[in-house]
């Protein structure tokens, strides 16, 4: 199909009018207005729900937050940065970076803060968005880089607004509650509970973990970079580009992403044995030990990086609690066996909604589809960018892309890559609807949902990784097969509406 490439590259450039919106202004919502200024657009806005930009970066701000993504890795491929502090990130400079580089591309002249868009609907080939407020706004093309994990989620324990303390969700982490010397419980371990327990090991006067699932560890160091390795990176741009393809932690990448694919890999075995090692070796009391050790496989949850959790819990006033929650009270929290906790904090580390994506915003397709009935059993879409009857809609980071333990902006670059070859079709003048075909979705995720299951994530383990249905919820193969996927799209997979025959039926439903 390059012939519809060839046809279309040549007339780039001929509907400059079109007008862009941009739902979210997180990582990749910044991309996407980056690339579409770059490319000469000047119709386009980006609408945020928030005050400011940032995404999991703004909404998360809890003591000990770090991304496990190593820092010069976790930049945008363009936009290097000399001035990392630390090997990972600490979040308040993955923020700062963000905010940085949406003024230095301009794209924070093109954002609307506190405009949350709440419908979106297809009528007359066009987008038509209406924000929270009441604004409403009209858009050829809708790029939804509303995130992943956006929507808290809070677990069913009673008695939660009994509590006398401060109760927050760690993703509203509350700065104005002291911290030292105070009781606090931590509901949670996943990456969230276990940076925020290393954090805190030491500044309370009691931290009470609360584990109903203990997890793997993988130990990692996190070293500060030296005032004169900073220079040497801003005066040697080789030696800053060096450092953001590093080798090792590539190969790193690509063979962990290996073993994910092939539980049964070498590879796999070895991440087990480094993270086994990890637990032997690291934590002295045989009770404590065994109450830490998972009986799931490593990498079936997201594989958590610390350097320090297991110091931290054997830290005198830390208590690895894996017994049941009955409810909250106002002192505190009360076990199944009676036992009360009482803290002055409460911090819900219970992760996210992981299936929502655009929702709740209410999307109403072409011919009134509704997305919450196309998705009701599961969030789907042709290789995570596309959804049949939603076209010119187009998703970074959507439902079943890759996840994992690296750079999610290295995967909405490719991502973008793919979509502006289908944004070329539109701009030609020649199409004037595009979207993945029904048939293309469901050979795609019949294949990707057999695939799934094989995958280390199926193995066993409860996760925010897998769906309604218990299907990792992922791309599962290779991160060189996604490369491929995102290098050009399969133009046969789309439905390509002329832009002649669009207008047409548009004309015929105004009439
Ligand atoms: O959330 P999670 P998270 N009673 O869903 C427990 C990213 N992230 O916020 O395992 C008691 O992983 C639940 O227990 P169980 C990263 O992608 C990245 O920590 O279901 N416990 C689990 O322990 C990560 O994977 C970084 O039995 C309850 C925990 O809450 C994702 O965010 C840093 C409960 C939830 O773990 C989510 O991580 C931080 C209940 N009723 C986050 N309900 C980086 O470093 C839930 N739990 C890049």
């Amino acid at each position: 199909m390059t012939g519809i490439r060839d046809g279309v590259m040549s007339v780039l450039g001929k509907r400059q009018d079109l007008r862009f919106v941009v739902i979210g202004a997180g990582m990749a919502g910044i991309l996407a207005g980056i690339k579409l200024l770059q490319a000469g657009y000047r119709n386009v806005m980006l609408y945020e729900k928030a005050d400011r930009i940032g995404g999991t970066w703004r909404e998360n701000t809890y003591p000990g937050l770090t991304c496990d993504v190593p820092s010069h890795s976790y930049t945008y491929s363009f936009e290097p940065n000399p001035d990392w502090t630390r090997y990972l990130p600490p979040g308040a400079e993955i923020q700062a970076y963000f905010e940085r580089t949406t003024r230095k591309y301009g794209v924070d002249k093109i954002i609307r803060f506190n405009e949350e868009i709440i419908r979106c609907e297809y009528q007359q080939r066009q987008w038509h968005l209406e924000t929270r407020s009441g604004i409403r706004d009209v858009a050829d093309v809708v790029v939804a880089a509303t995130g992943v994990l956006h929507v808290p989620r809070y677990p069913a324990i009673d008695g939660m607004e009994s509590f006398s303390g401060d109760l927050f969700h760690t993703a509203r982490w509350d700065h104005s509650v002291p911290l030292d010397g105070r009781r606090i419980g931590v509901i949670g371990t996943g990456s969230t509970g276990v940076q925020i327990v290393s954090a805190l090991s030491e500044r309370m006067q009691k931290l009470v973990h609360f584990q109903r699932t203990p997890q793997w560890i993988m130990p990692v160091e996190n070293p500060f970079f030296s005032e004169e390795q900073k220079q040497a990176f801003r005066n040697d741009p080789e030696l800053l580009k060096y450092m953001q393809n590093e080798p090792e932690y590539l190969a790193n990448v690509e063979r962990f992403n290996n073993a994910i694919v092939e539980p049964d890999s070498p590879a796999m075995h070895e991440i087990e044995a480094i993270v086994r090692d990890n637990l032997e070796n690291s934590v002295d009391d045989p009770v404590l030990r065994e109450k830490l050790r998972p009986n799931y496989r490593a990498a079936c949850k997201r594989l958590i990086y610390s350097p320090d959790f297991y110091q931290a819990v054997q830290r005198p006033a830390v208590e690895v609690e894996t017994g049941a929650i009955d409810r909250i009270e106002p002192k505190g929290v009360r076990m199944k066996d009676g036992t009360l906790h009482e803290l002055d904090i409460i911090a819900l580390a219970t992760g996210f909604q992981a299936d929502q994506f655009m929702r709740p915003m209410n999307v109403t397709g072409r011919g009134g589809v509704q997305l919450n009935d196309v998705w009701a059993a599961r969030p789907r879409a042709y290789m995570a960018i596309s959804i049949p009857e939603f076209p010119n809609l187009f998703m970074l980071n959507g439902p079943n892309g890759p996840v994992g333990n690296f750079s999610l902006i290295d995967i909405a670059e490719h991502q973008w890559h793919y979509i502006e070859q289908l944004i070329a079709l539109i701009d030609s003048g020649k199409y004037g609807e595009v979207s993945a075909s029904k048939e293309a979705l469901e050979v795609f995720d019949s294949e990707r949902i057999a695939a799934a299951k094989r995958t280390i994530f199926g193995s066993g383990c409860q996760s925010w990784y897998l769906d309604a249905e218990g299907v990792p919820a992922t791309w599962p193969w290779s991160q060189q097969r996604f490369y491929e996927a995102m290098s050009q799209p399969d133009y046969t997979a789309y439905q390509l509406v002329a832009l002649a025959e669009a207008t047409a039926d548009s004309a015929v439903s105004d009439t």
